[in-house]
């Protein structure tokens, strides 16, 4: 017997996955997970029996349900589906699933649109950041196609602006948790920084690297992994996080001076792949040690001046480009918000079936 589950799949930015309604799934979140991990088909390193793509981007999942706070419409779980473990890990955020959250839940009708332009206030449950997202919806229907292009997103579509409110600390429980600017963990120079993701910011030339490497060549490099790893371990420790041997936090960054014009060159590891591209929120982290003094990323990034500028993150297939509003004073530099455009696109629409014998459904 099989249990059918209604679903929506969605590109958000670079990521995709099955959107479910929270009220479709199990309430418990061990009985979800296990649900999760056979519509996805993990653990298996291909997920066969499943809709996982066998790639750390294309094993999401987003949940959502209208919200019940005050100025919210949308309550938002992400869920990183683990592809060689049964493990569902809810401790970070997406940044680009969260970007699919309000086409779903427009196209479910959890909310209605507001004439041509829908916004929304979406709180991520994962971590309580709140973000206003805007959604064309012309004639009261998500518009997904114009003219936005996204670097990793092949061709254009409708932009979907997203403006981040309050991410410092969202997982670390502050933008520094250290303590300090830099630190210097297994020998290496690395800035600890939480500005919506949890990253440990390195030079790429300290791993004796370039950073303008591809993506195949390092996720190739067994050796530099093993490094990267020992330093990330005592890294989460320090980070507040514990011990992160088993959870996707924190991401590792190799960063390198603009190669192309932008503010950044970066390569992440998220944690132990490198990413096709870049982290919406390791975006914004990044850009975010681009502009504080004494980090490991400031002395090689070429960032504009002013308190509103654009970062431009340089990564494996292109770059991000995030809008910062920065404040100056006394020698500090705050953060106050960050902006950024992705797309997304309804993808399929129908039910994912599961075992009944993880799951007999609601009864
Ligand atoms: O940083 C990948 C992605 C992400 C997360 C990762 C993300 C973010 O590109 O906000 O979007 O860092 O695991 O989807």
């Amino acid at each position: 017997m099989l249990t059918a589950i209604p679903c929506i799949v969605m590109r958000g930015g670079t990521s995709k996955g099955p959107f479910f309604i929270a009220a479709d799934l199990p309430a418990d979140a061990p009985t979800r997970d296990r649900v999760l991990l056979a519509a996805m088909g993990s653990p298996d390193s291909r997920q066969i029996d499943g809709l996982g793509g066998a790639d750390p981007l294309t094993s999401k999942v987003g949940i959502v349900a209208r919200s019940e706070r005050p100025g919210v419409d949308l309550d938002f779980l992400f869920g990183q589906v683990l592809i060689d473990e049964g493990r569902v890990d809810t401790t970070p955020n997406c940044g680009n699933m969260l970007a699919a959250a309000g086409p779903f839940a427009l196209e479910r009708g959890l909310v209605q649109a507001t004439g041509g332009l829908t916004k929304l206030r979406i709180l991520t449950l994962n971590t309580g950041m709140v973000s206003e997202v805007s959604i064309e919806t012309p004639a009261g229907r998500v518009n997904y196609e114009g003219q936005t292009r996204i670097d990793g997103v092949p061709g254009t579509a409708a932009p979907i602006p997203i403006v981040f409110l309050d991410v410092a600390g969202s997982v670390c429980g502050s933008l520094l948790p250290t303590g300090n600017v830099a630190d210097v963990i297994d020998g290496v120079r690395a800035t600890c920084i939480d500005n919506g993701m949890p990253v440990v910011v390195m030079r790429a030339e300290a791993f004796g690297l370039t950073g303008y490497e591809s993506r195949d060549e390092l996720n190739a490099n067994r050796e530099l992994k093993a490094r990267i790893e020992a330093i990330r371990l005592p890294a989460g420790r320090m980070m507040n996080l514990g011990d992160v041997a088993r959870k996707v936090v924190p991401k590792m960054s190799l960063v390198a001076p603009p190669r192309t014009g932008g503010s950044l060159c970066s390569r992440t590891f998220i944690p132990h792949e490198c990413h096709a591209a870049v982290g919406v929120l390791g975006a914004v982290t990044l850009a975010t040690a681009a502009v504080l003094p004494g980090s490991v990323a400031h002395g090689v990034a070429d960032v504009p001046k002013g308190d509103r500028k654009l970062v431009s993150i340089e990564h494996p297939s292109g770059e991000f480009s995030i809008e910062l509003t920065t404040e100056t004073a006394g020698g500090g530099v705050t953060v106050k918000q960050a902006a950024l455009l992705r797309t997304a696109r309804m993808l399929m629409r129908g039910e994912v079936f599961v075992p009944a014998s993880v799951w007999a459904g609601h009864r």
